[in-house]
């Protein structure tokens, strides 16, 4: 049996953070594996995780209770059966729905491999602040289907941010566990804890959005002879873009990152090739982070998600004039 944790959290809390730091703490006799789930269709987090030393699968392009449930099921099952992790982190994308995913992994076909226990989520409280989120069913939902609530980026806190957060735990904490933590670095024991009975969790809210035909289980990749391609995703709410460039791609760094940094959306994601080598960009509201990566993923992606439509066609123009090749 694979010792499985639903790792959630609203768009940015750190989920990918906490899953990095997770797996650097991991025994090193242990074999763990995640699946990750984006909201984009591009896929980055798999690229962020690929240093990781975990089995890595992939489920880009919106919820993955909707996008591809049977797909999805199989997959799961196929890597439960043949690589027999130790351990299974799954993160959902932060607009995912917390109790379908619960009840995927709690039915009758995972029961003898999937050994389910407490769901964390991350939550920046800065984000009970924030009324768009708040109103949001989906942070709703996860809050509510939570074991553990993870108060991440204690760095960050405000005295606004403290308060809203103690007057949220008061009214709807309950008898669950709340745990402090800055770059989402948890105490790797809190994995094992049990998870509560399904029975006493909210009921589940129907899907507002369309479902998609069933896509492939892969993040997107380049056709060969494509210099590069876009693609775009929609719904609850949220508007995704992301491009793919091919590896002979070369980003100017100074304007790849000021382009990052100014882009008028809230998220920001993506592991690019600069002269200097390749970066990692993750961007939540003005949290960015800039990092270098060593391991190579065959091509350049970035992906921006906001709560609002963008006007892809004026970021992609300036995006296309940093490419040095
Ligand atoms: N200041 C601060 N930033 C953080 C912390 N944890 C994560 N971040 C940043 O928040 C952004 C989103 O993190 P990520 O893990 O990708 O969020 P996810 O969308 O939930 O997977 C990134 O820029 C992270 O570097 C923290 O504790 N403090
Ligand atoms: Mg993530």
């Amino acid at each position: 049996m694979t010792i499985t944790n639903l790792i959630t959290g609203f768009l940015g809390s750190g989920k990918t953070t906490s899953i990095l730091h997770l797996l650097a703490n991991k025994p090193a006799d242990e074999k763990w594996a995640v699946l990750v789930n984006e909201f984009g269709e591009v896929g980055i987090d798999g690229a962020l995780l690929a240093e990781s030393g975990a089995l890595l699968k992939e489920i880009p392009g919106g919820c993955m209770c909707c996008v591809n449930g049977l797909p999805m099921q199989v997959g799961l099952n196929t890597l439960l059966r043949q690589a027999k992790p130790d351990r299974l982190l799954i993160e959902p994308t932060g607009l995912g729905h917390p109790k379908q995913i619960l009840d995927i992994l709690t039915a009758p076909v995972y029961e003898p491999w999937i050994d389910l226990r407490a769901t964390l989520c991350l939550l920046d409280p800065r984000q009970l602040l924030d009324e768009k989120a708040v109103m949001n069913e989906n942070f709703r939902d996860q809050l509510a289907a939570a074991d553990i609530i993870v108060a991440n980026k204690a760095d960050r806190a405000t005295p606004e941010s403290q308060q809203a957060l103690a007057a949220w735990w008061a009214s709807f904490g309950g008898d669950r566990q709340l745990v402090e933590a800055t770059q989402g670095n948890i105490d790797p024991a809190l994995l094992d804890l049990p998870r509560r009975n399904l029975t006493q969790l909210p009921e589940s809210i129907a899907h507002s959005h369309s479902h998609p035909s069933a896509k492939g289980l892969a993040a997107l990749n380049l056709p060969e002879h494509q210099r590069w391609r876009r693609s775009i995703n929609s719904g609850q709410g949220h508007y995704a873009c992301g491009w793919i460039f091919d590896a002979d791609t070369v980003f100017d760094t100074i304007g790849l990152l000021e382009w990052a940094r100014l882009a008028p959306v809230s998220r920001v994601k993506g592991v690019l090739r600069i002269a200097e080598g390749l970066v990692r960009i993750n961007r939540q509201g003005d949290d960015l982070r800039i990092e270098t990566q060593a391991v190579a993923p065959p091509d350049s992606r970035i992906e921006l998600i906001h709560d609002n439509e963008c006007d892809w066609n004026a970021l992609q123009g300036s995006l296309l004039k940093l490419r040095l090749s």
